[in-house]
């Protein structure tokens, strides 16, 4: 399921780009530094931007984008901007598990309370690509007694849904999909369809934003 960070390929080149290019509009809100910093931990040149720029992107269905990751109660600098923050270090991993281009412009992110964050026109992710909002670049107020995520299209649609409780909830310790980067159908539970970062074979850390559990590329 796994390549090596060190893949050269067409594919995992136009991951990284997307990856880059949407988290550096993501935290171009609030957050520059932090990404400048994830761009060089993650990047890779890009090298057929030609060929990104032409992909035609899909309006996503149910299921297309999965969270893949879901930090609820951060204890360390998962966003890299040398503080630990409660709120900016929680996150959400995204991954586009259907195949096709992706076009996220108007795609927002709810919780149980609110919209907490809306892509802006323009935002495109190609197949298996991932992309990690920061609470630090969106306002995504995590609820650690139990809260419940979901992606939905412009439209109002849901596109992918995952609730938890408090007894999901570890401090420091992220949930994710035990299979990384494999398809969940929603609504998913965190109780049946995530596992604790920690207790997944391989994992390399108590949290991976952008990556697998073993800290390697999500395809
Ligand atoms: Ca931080
Ligand atoms: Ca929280
Ligand atoms: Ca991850």
């Amino acid at each position: 399921m796994f390549k090596s960070r060190g893949s050269t390929s067409a594919t995992t080149a136009r991951t990284n780009h997307a990856w880059r290019t949407i988290l550096g509009g993501v935290c171009a809100l609030s957050m520059l530094v932090a990404c400048g910093r994830r761009a060089d931990r993650w990047g890779t040149a890009d090298q057929d931007g030609a060929a990104y720029a032409k992909t035609a992107a899909a309006v996503p269905g149910k299921d297309d984008v999965i969270v893949n990751e879901l930090h609820v109660m951060p204890s360390s600098d998962t966003d890299g901007d040398g503080r630990v923050d409660p709120i900016g270090d929680e996150f959400i991993e995204l991954v586009n598990v259907s195949g096709r281009t992706l076009d996220l412009s108007g795609v927002v992110v709810l919780d149980s309370e609110a919209p907490r964050h809306t892509f802006p026109a323009g935002t495109t992710l190609l197949p298996g690509g991932v992309i990690v909002v920061f609470g630090s670049a969106a306002p995504l107020s995590l609820n650690d007694e139990g809260d419940a995520v979901r992606i939905a299209a412009p439209s109002g649609d849901s596109i992918f849904q995952v609730g938890y409780t408090s007894a999901d909830v570890v401090v420091g310790i992220s949930l994710t999909n035990p299979r990384d980067a494999f398809p969940i159908s929603s609504p998913a539970t965190a109780t049946s369809d995530f596992l604790r970062h920690d207790r997944v074979p391989g994992a390399h850390d108590s949290n991976s934003p952008g990556t697998s559990v073993e800290g390697l590329p999500l395809r």
